[in-house]
């Protein structure tokens, strides 16, 4: 897809906050420093539009980038980030939830996983999560410039098996650092946008 005009559009916790003009939302989920908010940029083409760090924990509020009028990328806060006081914790996967479980917008689900490892127990709780909203649903086996590119569909295969042994769902390699296997994720994207 050609991407003209991206925008950041806003920063919510409610959803009193959040837009209202009805465009589609394509919204990442996976827990803390898993490259969610890389994930935008690197579809995008741009370095810095939504904030990253090596820390995680870094997105900490639901955020909304405008892409040329025709889609959001809603980029949420990851799970699982132990520093977090318990308190701030709670009120994160309050909103999360309140978000994924309410929203009529949503046309599709990015859950990105770790192509390293093995899913953690909130990957299989959040995916679980995912399953019973009943909506669209991509899985990213995000990170895979890390792994020898020979292992790659092993491991995506592997985190398949254990996430959805069905295969009903499509799960795919990703990498923002190396720019890799876009193509086959914005033909997702594009599809779950009809
Ligand atoms: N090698 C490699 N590093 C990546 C990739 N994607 C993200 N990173 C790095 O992983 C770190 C975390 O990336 P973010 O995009 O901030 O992760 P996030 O999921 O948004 O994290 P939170 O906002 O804390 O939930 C950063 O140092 C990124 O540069 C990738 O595909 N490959
Ligand atoms: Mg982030």
């Amino acid at each position: 897809m050609l991407i003209k005009n991206p925008k950041f559009e806003i920063s919510a916790v409610r959803h009193n906050q959040y837009p209202s003009n009805g465009l589609p939302e394509i919204v990442l989920v996976g827990k803390s420093n898993v490259g969610k908010s890389s994930f935008v940029n690197t579809m995008i083409n741009r370095k810095k539009l939504a904030r990253t760090s090596s820390e995680p924990g870094k997105t900490r509020q639901i955020n909304f980038y405008n892409i040329d009028e025709k889609f959001y990328f809603v980029d949420l806060p990851g799970y699982g980030y132990s520093k977090m006081s318990k308190k701030e914790q709670e009120q994160v996967g309050k909103f999360i939830e309140d978000y994924l479980f309410h929203r009529k917008e949503i046309s599709l689900i990015i859950f990105l996983v770790d192509i390293r490892h093995n899913p953690t127990e909130n990957d299989k709780l959040m995916y679980r999560y995912i399953m019973s909203s009943g909506l669209p649903c991509l899985i990213l086996a995000n990170k895979a410039d890390k792994i020898a590119i020979t292992k790659v569909d092993e491991a995506v295969k592997s985190i398949q098996s254990q996430l959805n042994p069905l295969g009903d769902i499509p799960t795919l390699p990703f990498s923002s650092e190396r720019k890799i296997y876009q193509e086959d994720v914005w033909k997702i994207i594009e599809d779950s946008l009809i």
